[in-house]
């Protein structure tokens, strides 16, 4: 059933991914696992697109099965309420408008408890050091997905360095080309492609003591 969701994201049949979805929860697979499996068949829409096989409208077409997929998960993820302490800053590298997985990784953490601030897409360096400034945030976390993009968040770590608050805030990439490499060469703490990684990630970094569920 897995693999059959799999396949109908990358063929971009919407009808059989959202009722695979549903099948999918009431076999016990939780939100978590079936955003992993979508988040796969984007990737193979990706993928297909690279080669040529697919067009930007197929993109664009697996935004929407995509975000049908989060309408019927998110009601299951219970939100915290209580959602307190100091922030996390969330935002898109500038230039990159991509925000499925910027998004799915807010609403995670969110439903934990963990209070995030979004500044949606295409967000500068300065707009990135002026807001964990002005809030005293400790984690920054920034999606990107072009990888021409990726020069841009080092100069979001080196921008922090230039302002002396590269010491109190550390960041995380997540996205589409986010690897070791990366990690190395823009200078940031952590790189994830997993939420689940990422909530754990910024458990350690605020030792919380929230119940893990
Ligand atoms: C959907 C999509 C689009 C949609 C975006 C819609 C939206 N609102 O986001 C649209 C159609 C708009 C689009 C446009 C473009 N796209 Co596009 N797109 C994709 C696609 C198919 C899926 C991306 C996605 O949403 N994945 C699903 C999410 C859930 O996964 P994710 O982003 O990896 O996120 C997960 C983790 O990484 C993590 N995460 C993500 N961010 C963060 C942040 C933090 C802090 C943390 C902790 C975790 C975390 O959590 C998520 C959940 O697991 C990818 C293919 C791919 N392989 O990724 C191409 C892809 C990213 N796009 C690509 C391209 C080239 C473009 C365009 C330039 C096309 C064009 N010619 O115009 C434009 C660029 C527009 C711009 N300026 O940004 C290329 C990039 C190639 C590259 N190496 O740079 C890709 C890889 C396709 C390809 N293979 O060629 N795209």
């Amino acid at each position: 059933m897995k693999e059959k969701l799999l396949a109908a994201m990358a063929d971009l049949d919407e009808q059989t991914t959202l009722a695979l979805v549903k099948e999918l929860l009431q076999n016990g697979y939780t939100p978590l696992d079936i955003v992993e499996i979508c988040r796969q068949g984007v990737e193979l829409v990706g993928k297909s697109y690279s080669e040529g096989d697919y067009f930007l409208a197929d993109l664009v077409m697996s935004e929407e099965i995509f975000k049908g997929v989060m309408q019927i998960l998110e009601p299951l993820i219970p939100l915290d309420v209580q959602q307190s302490g100091v922030p996390i800053v969330m935002g898109t590298i500038e230039g990159d408008i991509h925000d499925l997985g910027k998004n799915i990784a807010i609403y995670l953490l969110r439903s934990h408890g963990f209070r995030v601030l979004d500044l949606g897409v295409d967000v500068s360096p300065a707009q990135f050091v002026e807001s964990v400034n002005a809030c005293g945030a400790p984690i920054l976390g920034i999606s990107v997905l072009l990888s021409f993009c990726v020069g841009t968040v080092k100069k979001v770590v080196d921008l922090f360095q230039e302002v002396g608050l590269r010491d109190k805030v550390k960041i995380i990439v997540g996205g589409y080309p986010v690897d070791e490499q990366v990690k190395e060469y823009t200078g940031v703490d952590y790189y994830t492609r997993d939420v689940a990684q990422a909530l754990a990630i910024c458990r350690l970094i605020l030792n919380d003591q929230r119940p893990h569920n």
